[in-house]
């Protein structure tokens, strides 16, 4: 079951640049820095209520953030749902007829299990599913 957004991506282009700009946005700091290198991205994460926004900077070119950038210039990268059960979750949206970018739920970024949509299979919008890794 999908419970909630659980974050919302942003491709950008300085992470130092963005977490300032947020920073005045939002009144508050970010909680954490946090890269992940299978993802080639570093990544910054504010709370806002139940939901928390993920700023995203490429750390290699060949990162999906640099490729979003290049094409699209920086801006809202991803959603992400939490859901309650990652495996079960994933059978259920291929079933769906969605097409599902990862063989296996993987280890994302602030203690997550994730796998990803393909934006063409949901209206343009890159999905992703999350869920709290507990070991
Ligand atoms: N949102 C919406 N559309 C997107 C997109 C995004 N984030 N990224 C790419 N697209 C579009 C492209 O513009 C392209 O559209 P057109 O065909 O109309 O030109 C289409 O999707 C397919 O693009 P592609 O060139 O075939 O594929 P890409 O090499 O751009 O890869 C994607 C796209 C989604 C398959 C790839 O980025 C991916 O596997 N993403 C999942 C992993 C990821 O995003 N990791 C970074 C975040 C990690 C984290 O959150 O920690």
């Amino acid at each position: 079951m999908i419970k909630k957004i659980e974050h919302i991506g942003i491709a950008v282009k300085s992470l130092n640049n963005s977490n300032e700009l947020f920073k005045k946005l939002f009144g508050k700091e970010h909680y954490k820095v946090e890269g992940v290198e299978s993802e080639g991205v570093s990544t910054s994460f504010f709370m806002l209520g139940e939901t928390k926004i993920e700023l995203l900077e490429a750390t290699n070119p060949e990162s999906a953030i640099a490729k979003f950038i290049d094409k699209k210039g920086e801006g809202i990268h991803h959603i992400a749902y939490e859901v309650d059960d990652i495996y079960k979750e994933m059978d259920r949206l291929k079933s769906e007829g969605f097409e599902v970018l990862n063989k296996e739920p993987k280890k994302g970024a602030d203690n997550k299990l994730i796998f990803f949509l393909h934006p063409k299979s949901t209206n343009g919008v890159l999905v992703e599913l999350c869920q709290e890794r507990t070991f």
